[in-house]
Order: C-alpha cells, then sequence, then structure tokens
C-alpha cells in the first residue's frame, strides 16, 4: 500500500474511490462538496437521495459510497467530518473516525485505489496542521493493520499549498 501526495482538484483524480467532506444532509453543499456534485452531475445527488431515504442522515466520522457519475472515479465515498469547536467536541476523534470508515468503505467493496481531500479544514475550520497529522497518522495505521486489505493506493489531494506544505513536512518528517 503506497501513500501519495498531490497537489489539485479531486474530481478530476483517476482514483477508484475520491472521498467527499460531506455534511450529514448528504445534499450537497459548497467547498470540495459543491465541486463532486456539480462535476459527477445528477446521479450522485440521486444516490445520496436513496441513501437518506433509507438510513436517514450521515452522522459525523461516518461514511457512506454511491457512484461518482460523470467523474473519472468509480465511487464517492461521503464522509461527514467534524466542525471544530476549539477540540471541546471529540473533534479530533471523529476526523480519525473519516479517515478509517472511508477505507473500510473502500475495503468492503474490493478497490484498489481511494483519494482523499483534507477533511474540515475548509468551512468547518479544523486547525490544518492538527488535520493533517491525524489524516496521516489514522491511514498509517489502517495500513498496518490491514495487511490483507484490497486498498493499493492512497492519495492525500492538497488543494490549497498550505495543505500541500504541512502533508509534505509531516510525511517527510515522519517515515515509515
Ligand atoms: N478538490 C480537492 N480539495 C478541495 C476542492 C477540490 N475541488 N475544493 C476544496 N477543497 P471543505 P469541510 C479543499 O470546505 O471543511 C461543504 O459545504 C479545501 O481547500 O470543502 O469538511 C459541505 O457540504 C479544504 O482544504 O470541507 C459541508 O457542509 C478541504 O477541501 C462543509 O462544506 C475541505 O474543505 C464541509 O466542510
Amino acid at each position: 500500500m503506497t501513500i501519495r501526495l498531490i497537489r489539485g482538484d479531486i474530481t478530476v483524480q483517476e482514483s477508484e474511490a475520491i472521498v467527499n467532506a460531506a455534511n450529514s444532509s448528504l445534499m450537497g453543499g459548497g467547498g470540495v462538496d459543491g465541486a463532486i456534485h456539480r462535476k459527477g452531475g445528477k446521479a450522485i445527488l440521486d444516490a445520496c437521495i436513496k441513501i437518506r431515504n433509507k438510513q436517514g442522515k450521515c452522522r459525523t466520522g461516518e461514511a457512506v459510497i454511491t457512484t461518482a457519475g460523470l467523474l473519472p472515479a468509480k465511487y464517492v465515498i461521503h464522509t461527514v467530518g467534524p466542525v471544530w469547536n476549539k477540540g471541546k467536541s471529540n473533534e479530533e476523534t471523529l476526523l480519525s473516525d473519516c479517515y478509517r470508515n472511508s477505507l473500510r468503505l473502500a475495503d468492503e467493496y474490493q478497490l484498489t485505489s481511494i483519494a482523499f481531500p483534507n477533511i474540515s479544514t475548509g468551512i468547518y475550520r479544523f486547525p490544518k496542521d492538527l488535520a493533517a497529522d491525524i489524516a496521516i497518522r489514522t491511514v498509517r495505521k489502517y495500513k498496518d493493520e490491514h495487511p490483507d486489505s484490497s486498498i493499493r493506493e492512497i492519495s492525500f489531494i492538497c488543494f490549497d499549498s498550505e495543505n500541500y506544505d504541512l502533508y509534505e513536512s509531516i510525511l517527510e518528517s515522519t517515515q515509515e
């Protein structure tokens, strides 16, 4: 399982699954969520509506999977990151849950590649340095604990250079 760092737009990635930083309504929004629904087309929203009708809202830290519609990926894994509340609402654990539950879902579907955005670090205001640290630690732990995982490649897609620089320095300074 290799970990890649990429600067850019997650909607153009060709990983089998891309992860969406959604909200619990699953009905779309701004940021990366808006971009995925806009470019992926109506099929994604239709699939989200079906999930809503079946299970209700998606809770913070959990993940669901849909088609990727018109995007190059096959699937979108929608996960709901925590809104930053000065660290007083279990946000660190919930953010870690987002990464772990997305990876678990990818494994359930026997997927070989998955791309993550920097969940919660935009509209939800999670501190970027702490979020990067949690993302990298959680993914590495998952990798160590799941030697039989179908996932061969995990990509972190950083849209802004601040996140890219943080990931680069953490990945370099904490080699596996
Ligand atoms: N590709 C990759 N990353 C992106 C893209 C893109 N096209 N666009 C933005 N980012 P955000 P959140 C980065 O705000 O903080 C929505 O309204 C962005 O630079 O998208 O989890 C949802 O519906 C940032 O680093 O998600 C929720 O209501 C990261 O994606 C709420 O926002 C996450 O920023 C979720 O907030």
